[in-house]
């Protein structure tokens, strides 16, 4: 302690008088000159530097594109915080490495295939009365057309469902205003029957797209998927969605390109597809009464396709629950106001967005006022019947975002590399930005809600040419933080993210998530059911019987019970571990040695994982999370023995100890709680118990020291009948416990201390 002392005064003396140290002394405009920063870049960075232990405002859900994953970062430090595993196995969580999670992704499997990847579009947070309420994630995977279902409890995915008709699908995923449905369209038309081939010159007559109604159950947390329909559309190519809210309840949108149905062919001779997608100067805004389409699904209306209730469109326009609107030339997306009142679409090739009054197209379909039918027989609403407004913004429009101020809108321009602020009420522009190369997606905070929270915008680049230190000729992505909060948007920040290509983002208030730090013991934590394979302490056993070996075993630092596992070489091997923890973070990872298996496992949670023992040999296991300062022992041995093995030896290899050596254990133990008694004596001096995270590490540390009467018990026999190895052991075994408690103490001292805790009198 003394020369510790010592040392922390050379330091501070030597950073007083400059010695040594260049920096200490360093002002900030010391360090503005020396890192060439402007008044501008201060500003920025006091607007999102995070100091250690503050957190964010915002949580943004980002697709991770390629990756399959979704990316968890922080608004307005821009820190990443978590990748979740969605669609492609994520060996950190055990994702796909555990019996539990490979069960969500086999929902995955289409036509009875295992796909390991996704292509994630678009997230969307579940909302309540159309605002976010923090509960479940949804995603999409564009290339398989799949959704899945993440639970913002634990963060984890829990479900997947593959599209029955679909071969692909973007416009997912989009939540009605109170999750009732989560909506998912086609992209890319094709034949809706499972395994159908027709060719391409029957593209008109057979080849479809459509629009899911995926039914959400939020009492279980999972779609269900009985209860989910679609709705057959034409071939025009379905891009994205979105629900309509308030005066707009119970209608969805859906905007489209392509609807030239042209098929491409360079082959042929023919022009390619984006000259024959793009030859008319509209395509068609898909308008639907998904409420009453809910009803003709209940009266029996729907037809079977693979199974699935689908909706004909002859049945949808017979009902009058679907509608086509022109929209100016390959355009890209469709959002709704947050009052529900408009729909703004805008054209890729087109300088204008476009606003549509929701008034305007009901006052005409009440009218019976077309202007034409389309080759299907939709009708089809005119155009100039139902705009409120168009602006012209710039090149490339693409999606559009709400400010917390009425009226307010931005809307990324792709070509222009720029973010426009304008109003939609009055048709105005009112500021625009430079954004780094090709814009595509933009997000503000709950920014597709009912109520936007404003603040911030972040422009999703596709491009990040020359912004950060070169990686080699794949770049990673650049979202870019902007401040929105004032008349003119002012960029604060750049963040590369490097995994996939995030197309969409969403964002809520913090203080709407509220995570759990545990589970209950032995929790699935994928079906949030009791998982059969979990003991509690003690009740550790290992079952075999006709080939198949069963492992009940648990998880607490800093040992896996049981240590050592004897089958036979084509035994099909289950372990179920069960993590006794209820100390927040003290997660145990589990693999064995060359048999591609992984969990990890969070306190209170119950995994397995499962393999077929085809190889002779011995397998070390071990715990994969640095948890405890014994970490590196928690370990075993997997024993896999030739058919009919004999044992020759009879005892473990014994290490020599002495009386000596147990004496200096005992001395040991006896220091070690000297520590122990002046760390409880500073935590129970004090009002630790209002803080609930300290009064989890004090009971987690009374539990290790209640350990130690069994193994001081076993220690002092064994020294009484000179055994001193089994004695030398079993007291170290007490040291363990204590230096566990006390890891856990110091922690809630150091808790304490930091957050003001008071001294009691
Ligand atoms: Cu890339 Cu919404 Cu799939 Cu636009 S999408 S950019
Ligand atoms: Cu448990 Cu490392």
């Amino acid at each position: 302690m003394k020369s510790l002392a010592v040392k922390a005064t050379a330091v501070l003396l030597a950073a007083a008088f400059g010695v040594g140290t260049a920096y200490a002394a360093e002002s900030l405009q010391d360090v503005m000159k020396r890192r060439g920063l402007n008044q501008q870049d201060v500003l920025s960075a006091a607007k999102t530097y995070t100091p250690s232990g503050k957190r964010d405002e915002f949580m943004a859900f980002s697709s991770g594109g390629q990756s399959g994953q979704v990316i968890v970062y922080g608004i307005p430090s821009m820190r990443i915080i978590k990748y979740i595993g969605v669609f492609t196995p994520e060996p950190w969580q055990g994702y796909g490495y555990d019996e539990e999670s490979k069960a969500v992704l086999k929902g995955g499997w289409i036509d009875g295939k295992e796909i390991t990847w996704g292509d994630s579009h678009h997230p969307a947070i579940s909302e309540t009365n159309g605002q976010y309420d923090g509960q479940f994630l949804f995603i999409n995977d564009k290339a398989n057309p799949r959704i899945a279902v993440l639970d913002l409890r634990d963060f984890e995915t829990k479900q997947i469902v593959a599209n029955p008709i679909f071969k692909s699908d973007h416009g997912g995923a989009f939540v009605t205003p109170n999750t009732e449905y989560v909506i998912e369209t086609a992209q890319y038309a094709a034949p809706l029957e499972a395994k159908k081939f027709y060719p391409l010159e029957e593209f008109n007559e057979k080849y479809r797209g459509g629009i899911t109604f995926w039914k959400f159950d939020r009492t279980a947390g999972r779609i269900d998927v009985p209860k989910s329909f679609s709705l057959e559309l034409p071939p025009y190519s379905q891009d994205l969605s979105d629900a309509g809210k308030g005066p707009s309840d119970g209608w969805s949108f859906t905007n489209s390109f392509c609807s030239e149905r042209y098929v491409g062919g360079i082959e042929r001779g023919r022009p390619p597809f984006e000259a024959g997608c793009s030859a008319k100067d509209t395509d068609y805004l898909h308008v639907i009464n998904w409420k009453k389409a809910v009803e003709l699904v209940a009266q029996g209306k729907a037809k079977k396709i693979n199974g699935h209730d689908v909706l004909m469109m002859d049945t949808a326009v017979k009902e009058g629950i679907l509608f086509l609107i022109p929209e100016p030339k390959s355009p890209h997306g469709v959002d709704v106001t947050p009052d529900g009142k408009f729909i703004i679409v805008a054209g890729k090739l087109d300088t204008h967005v476009s606003v549509y009054s929701f008034d305007k197209i009901m006052a005409a379909i009440k009218a019976g006022k077309f202007e034409s039918k389309d080759p299907y027989g939709i009708p089809v609403i005119g155009m100039r019947d139902t705009l409120h407004t168009q602006v012209e913004l710039g090149l490339g429009p693409l999606h559009t975002q709400f400010d917390s101020k009425k009226c307010v809108a931005y809307t990324s321009l792709y070509v222009d590399s720029q973010v426009a602020k304008w109003n939609f009420c009055d048709g105005k522009v009112l500021d625009k930005i430079s954004v780094h190369y090709n814009i595509g997606h933009l997000m503000t905070m709950e920014g597709d809600a009912a109520d936007p929270k404003g603040r911030y915008l972040v422009a999703l680049n596709k491009l990040s040419i020359d912004r950060f230190n070169p990686v080699g000729p794949l770049h990673p992505q650049n979202h870019q933080l902007i401040d929105i909060s004032n008349d003119k948007m002012q960029l604060l920040y750049d963040m590369p993210l490097p995994l996939g290509e995030p197309h969409y983002a969403v964002a809520i208030e913090a203080s709407k998530l509220k995570p759990g730090v545990r589970y209950k013991v032995g929790t699935n934590s994928r079906t949030d059911k009791p998982h059969p394979g979990a003991v509690r302490a003690g009740e550790e056993k290992i079952e075999s019987k006709n080939g198949k070996v069963t492992v009940y075993g648990t998880l607490i630092r800093s040992h896996i019970t049981p240590e050592i596992i004897e089958v036979e070489v084509g035994d099909e091997v289950t372990i179920n571990l069960t993590n006794l923890e209820r100390a927040q973070d003290e997660t145990h990872g589990f693999t064995v040695s060359t048999y591609n298996v992984h969990a990890s496992i969070e306190p209170g949670k119950t995994s397995s994982v499962k393999f077929k023992a085809d190889k002779e040999g011995v397998y070390p296991y071990y715990c994969t999370e640095f948890c405890s300062a014994l970490h590196l022992e928690m370990q075993g041995y997997l024993l896999v023995k030739p058919k009919g093995w004999k044992a020759t030896t009879k005892e473990m290899a014994k290490a020599a100890y002495t009386e000596k050596d147990y004496q200096a254990t005992l001395k040991k133990i006896a220091d070690t709680q000297a520590v122990i008694d002046s760390v409880v004596g500073f935590i129970t001096s004090t009002n630790y118990k209002d803080f609930p995270d300290v009064v989890n590490m004090v009971e987690d540390a009374t539990d290790q020291l209640n350990k130690t009467a069994d193994a001081k018990a076993k220690h002092e026999a064994a020294a009484a009948k000179k055994d001193w190895e089994q004695a030398n052991l079993w007291a170290e075994q007490v040291f363990q416990y204590q230096v566990k408690a006390a890891d856990i103490g110091l922690r809630a001292k150091t808790y304490l201390e930091q957050n003001g805790a008071k001294k009691l009198k």
